[in-house]
């Protein structure tokens, strides 16, 4: 593989604080310390302190599923990027298709938040993807070149290479219906070959790719093998055992 594969877990809204700290233990203790991985997981903001205390001293990465891009303010509810580096998490989960879906956050909103996050030294993890009706009406393309154009406006090559994409199709989000290794590979290569229309070619060879989408033990070693996928974003397989298997896998 010419990118170092990347192994994230998105718990959701999954987890109380205490289920959260048990379960990061269990994975450090059976996640060896010498990756040729990396793995990430995206504990609920609420729990995320408590897991940065069992993984910092581990090679297991942790980082928040959504942040609001202002530092400090009267933001109801909401986290900002600044406050993350006392609990030296590393990675910001961006445009997740269910903030925009379920929270209506829009592509000018994800552009914010990715600078936010660029701004405060973490890396985002920006997640595109379109719907099955757009897929059906022959617009994936379209749909993906809006979410990154909107998503990256402003941004340089410099940021470009601290930015990791997810490609998610909505589809295949917690429906089970995994895409397939030539469909995830495809729409990824159009990513790939986009970022190399906008920001050059060694941009494009460089950045790391995740497919996400109903990932489980049985489908991962066949998507991984595809050229155009650098690794996995993982949802429900990521709450369990089968975590520690997908990193085996990958490994
Ligand atoms: C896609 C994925 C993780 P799941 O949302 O981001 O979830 O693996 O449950 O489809």
């Amino acid at each position: 593989k010419k990118r170092r594969l990347m192994v994230a877990g998105n718990w959701k809204m999954n987890k109380s604080p205490n289920e959260a700290r048990m379960f990061a233990g269990f994975l450090a203790s059976s996640i060896g310390n010498e990756n040729a991985v990396d793995v990430v997981v995206f504990p609920t903001s609420l729990s995320v302190a408590g897991v940065a205390d069992i993984l910092k001293d581990t090679s297991i990465k942790f980082g928040v599923q959504n942040i609001y891009p202002a530092d400090s303010g009267a933001f109801t509810g909401e986290i900002s990027a600044s406050m993350l580096s006392d609990l030296a998490v590393e990675y910001v989960l961006v445009g997740h298709s269910e903030r925009r879906h379920i929270f209506g956050e829009t592509c000018e909103l994800t552009g914010e938040k990715i600078k936010s996050v660029l701004k405060h030294g973490l890396t985002p993890i920006f997640c595109v993807g379109e719907t099955l009706e757009e897929r059906e009406a022959g617009r994936m393309k379209e749909v993906l070149e809006t979410q990154i154009r909107k998503g990256f406006s402003g941004l340089g090559k410099s940021d470009l290479e601290r930015i990791i994409i997810a490609y998610e199709p909505v589809w295949a989000i917690g429906t089970g219906v995994v895409a397939s290794p030539e469909q995830a590979d495809e729409a990824m290569k159009f990513i790939r070959d986009l970022i190399a229309s906008l920001y050059g070619v060694d941009l494009s060879e460089s950045v790391r790719i995740l497919y996400g989408g109903s990932i489980k033990p049985e489908n991962f070693e066949s998507l991984i093998s595809m050229e155009n996928i650098d690794g996995g974003l993982v949802g429900g397989a990521s709450l369990q055992e089968s975590f520690v298997q997908l990193v085996a896998i990958a490994e």
